[in-house]
Formats: structure tokens, sequence, C-alpha cells
């Protein structure tokens, strides 16, 4: 068969003043293109397990109307999330009018796949390595299901090498490498791979060291994302995977919580091992709108009053942070904007990420404002970017929201506050290089 591989791509924000925002402030341009040059890793992985029977080829797909006329192809399978899921159906639709046939996987359709249904001939539910194989077999015989779903968790590792060799590595200002699924922390409002594993787990550290090999021969000095939720959950394992990523001389980003702070000796590994940036989702810095957002031990709430305290001890030992915040938590007000911008003030973060409260299918979160009744328009789902409101805020207008969002969009990302931050997290480093060689010299 040939198999055409297309992923949903690019960024999307409807809220027309954030792009004029965006099209304007250095900060944010900055941010968005990195971000924007990411391939479909999901896709990568599938097309590794495709025999070689197959012919397979990859696309990226930010505006639909460019792919006419419709690639040759028997299957097309398709990875999208939710904000672009709608012009992923619509796609689909045109190449089974074409009669070609279509399957749809990913975190979207993994929460409502009765609607994708309507739109494509098999829908994938959750993890696609423990299904891809059969469901090929199948589409060959002519004796495909509508739904494919995992009878048992994927073990990363049994996890493929992802076909990098597919990319035009010119495309690309970082490359991505998987390293665990899940999370122990059950946020209200994660649409990540929580969804597709509810159990946290990790990939051997070889697999990922022969990831990053593979990887090297595209590009030989890749800045390597992981594309993590929460890489150093397991500090043990940590060690293991810095040590493991140490050896191939690469920089590299990646997302976790800020329990990393608890461990500076880590920290310094890290940073030794190439790392550049964390992100870590502080979400408020108001404790009352941190309280409850961790469904199950309301874990946030025992760390927001150490958060000051966070941010010196990661940027000292050598590594940016990126601290997110949600803007619109039940618990804040129209306040939670300048609290924001005063926290960053005082901290210096060297990247600060901002959006707001977004009810994506399938999390508690959405199942609750929807039974509330805060849902402006259900279904929405191209609203699901992180920057458009589609939900009553408990203790502000929807338009105080978004011009809240605005308005402290155009502060933090302004010239002058990055150059105050960067000069601030400079000297961070510096102070933190400063003690180290100070302790030395005494010991
Ligand atoms: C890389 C990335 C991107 C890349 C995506 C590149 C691409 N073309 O796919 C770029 C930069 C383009 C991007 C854009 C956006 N992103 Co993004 N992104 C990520 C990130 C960091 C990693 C995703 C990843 O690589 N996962 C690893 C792979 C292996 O997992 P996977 O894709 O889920 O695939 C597995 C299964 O889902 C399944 N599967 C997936 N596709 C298919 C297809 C078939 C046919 C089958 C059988 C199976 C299958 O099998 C795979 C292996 O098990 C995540 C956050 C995170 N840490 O995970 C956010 C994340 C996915 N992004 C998110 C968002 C909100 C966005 C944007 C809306 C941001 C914006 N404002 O524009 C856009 C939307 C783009 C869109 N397509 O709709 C949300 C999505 C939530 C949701 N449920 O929709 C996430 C979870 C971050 C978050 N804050 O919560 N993103």
């Amino acid at each position: 068969m040939r198999i055409a591989l297309i992923a949903m791509s690019g960024v999307r924000a409807h809220n027309p003043e954030l792009t004029a925002l965006g099209l304007s402030l250095p900060g944010f341009v900055e941010r968005g293109k990195t971000i924007a040059s990411l391939p479909s890793l999901g896709l990568l992985t599938l097309a590794a397990l495709t025999d070689d029977r197959h012919d397979v080829d990859y696309y990226e797909v930010d505006d639909i109307t460019e792919m006419d006329p419709l690639p040759e192809c028997d299957l097309a399978a398709f990875s999208t999330f939710s904000a672009q899921v709608k012009e992923c159906y619509a796609l689909s639709d045109r190449f089974r009018a074409a009669g070609v046939k279509t399957v749809i996987g990913g975190l979207h359709v993994t929460t409502v796949p009765e609607e994708a249904l309507e739109h494509c001939d098999i829908v994938v539910v959750g993890e696609g390595e423990p299904v891809w194989r059969k469901l090929l077999a199948d589409v060959e015989a002519g004796r495909e299901k509508r739904i494919y779903r995992p009878d048992a968790p994927f073990d990363l590792a049994d996890s493929p090498i992802p076909r990098y060799d597919l990319l035009d590595p010119d495309r690309y200002n970082r490359l991505t490498v998987q390293t665990q699924r899940g999370c122990p922390w059950h946020c209200e409002f994660c649409a990540s791979s929580i969804l597709l594993s509810p159990r946290y787990k990790t990939k051997p550290v070889e697999k990922v060291s022969a990831e990053i090999d593979a990887m090297k021969e595209i590009w030989a000095d890749p800045f390597v994302e992981l594309s993590d939720d929460n890489s150093f959950v397991n500090k043990h394992h940590g060690r293991d995977l810095v040590a493991a990523i140490g050896e191939h001389d690469v920089q590299w980003f990646t997302e976790t919580d800020i329990s990393i702070a608890d461990d500076p000796a880590l920290l310094r590994m890290m940073s030794d091992a190439g790392c550049r940036e964390i992100l870590v989702g502080f979400e408020s810095p108001n404790p009352d709108a941190v309280d409850g957002i961790e469904t199950k031990r309301n874990w946030k709430r025992s760390r927001v009053d150490r958060y000051k305290e966070a941010v010196e001890i990661i940027q000292t030992n050598g590594i940016a942070l990126n601290a997110c915040f949600i803007l619109g938590l039940d618990g804040d007000g129209p306040e939670v904007f300048d609290r924001v911008a005063k926290f960053v003030d005082e901290t210096d973060p060297f990247d600060v990420q901002i959006t707001v409260l977004t009810p994506f299918p399938g999390t508690p979160l959405y199942r609750r404002l929807l039974a509330e009744g805060r849902i402006l328009t259900p279904g929405a789902w191209e609203l699901s970017t992180l920057f458009d409101v589609n939900y009553r805020p408990a203790n502000m207008t929807v338009e105080e929201l978004e011009k809240g969002l605005v308005d402290l969009g155009r502060y933090i990302y302004s010239e002058e506050a990055t150059a105050r931050r960067r000069a601030g997290f400079k000297e961070q480093v510096a102070a933190g290089r400063d003690r180290r060689m100070r302790e030395k010299a005494a010991s």
C-alpha cells in the first residue's frame, strides 16, 4: 500500500488582538517560531512500525487548501490535536470523496472517537504503537474495524526508533525525542499524554540514546526537545537519563515539575549535560487559585509558597526557566494579571508563558465546566488554542480575561521587560557560579 502520513501542523490563535500582538513583540515571535517548527513524533513512530512492503510519505499541513491535488495513496493517516481537528476532518472528507481510506489518531480523537468517525473510516483511540501493524494488515485484507484501541498499555521499552530520516532537517530548529508518558499529578486541565497513558511510564535510557543517534544521522548537531510532560518525576531515572543525553554533546530542552528545584545536584548535572531550558507549570502565584487544581493530592498547593525560591535555585544552577501561568483559574480574579507581572518582575525567569484556561475535551475540567453550564460554545474545538476563551471564568468576565491576556502579554513580552528578565537571569547564573567557586575553595 502507499500510505500518506499527514500531520496537522502549525500554531493557531483566533483572538485577532493576540495574533496582532504576536506579530509585533520580540519575546512572542521568538517563542512562536521555535515551537511552530516541530515534526509529528507520533507519525514518525508509526512510520518506523510500517513494514517495508509499504511506501510511506510524510506530510505536514498547516493550510489544508495547499493539499491540492491530494497526494496519491491507498490510506491517508492523520495525526491531530483539538485546535486543528476540524481542518483535519475536512481534509479527511476530501480523501474519502476521492475513494481513499482514512484513519485518524491522536489526543483529540482519543477523547471523542464517535465524532471523528463521521469523517474517517477508522479511529485509533490511545497509543498507536500496539495497534498500527494489525490495523494495516486489516486494511490490506479489507476487513478493517472502525475503532482500534490497545488491549494493554504500551511498554516504552518496545518503542521503535522514529523515522527521522523522513524529515528535511532544514525545516526545523529542533527535533523531538520522547522519554516518558503520563504524569503522577492529575491536574484538572491537563490534555496531554495522560489522556493516552494514565500511568506514568519511562523509556529505557538506552532507547533514548539510540533515538538521539538516529536523529544525528540527519542533523549532526541537533537541538533536542524532549516531548515529555514531566521528565524528572523519578530523580534516579532522571540521573540516568541526563547521563545518557550528556554522552551526545547536544543542547536540549524539556518540561518537568517544580520538584526539580529540590535537587540542585541534578540541576547541575543537567546544565553540564547540555540542558538549556526547562518548562515548568506554575499556573498561578496565588495559593487560592492553585488550591485544588491538582486533583489527586493537591500537590501544586503544597508547592506554591516556595515558587520564588524555586526559580532562583533552577537559574543559579545554570538552567533557564520557562515559567508557565494559566490565566482565568477559578480562584483568580482580575488582580491575577498584576500578580503574575509582579512575580515575574521579582524572579526574572528567562522565559514566561501565559495562556488562558482551556477546557480541552476529555479533561475533568471540560466535564466540570460543561456540567456547570460554563462552556460558551460546546464543541468549538478550534478555540482549543490556549489563547482563545471558550468558558465563563468564575471571577471575571470573558472580556476582562481576553483583555488581561493581551495587556499582560504586551507588558511581559515587551523588548524592555524581556531584556530586563534576561539580564536578571544572567546575574543569577553568575551568582550561582561564584557561590560554587567559593564553596570549592573553602572545601
Ligand atoms: C510537538 C508539539 C506540537 C507540534 C506538533 C507537530 C505535529 N505536527 O504534530 C506543534 C508545534 C506544531 C504543535 C502545535 C500545537 N499544539 Co502542541 N504540542 C506538542 C508537544 C510538545 C509534544 C507532542 C508529541 O510529540 N507527543 C509525542 C507523540 C509520540 O505522541 P502523540 O502525538 O500523542 O502520538 C501518539 C498517540 O496520540 C497516537 N497517535 C497520534 N497520531 C496518530 C495518528 C494515527 C493514524 C494513529 C494510528 C495514532 C496516532 O500514537 C502516537 C504514539 O503512541 C505536546 C505537549 C507534550 N509535552 O506532549 C503539545 C500539545 C500536543 N500541543 C497542544 C496544543 C494546544 C497545540 C496548539 C493548539 C498550540 C497553538 N495555539 O497553536 C497547536 C495545535 C496544532 C494542531 N495540530 O492542532 C496541546 C494539545 C491538547 C489537545 N488535546 O489538543 C498539547 C498536549 C500541549 C498542552 N499544553 O496541553 N504542538
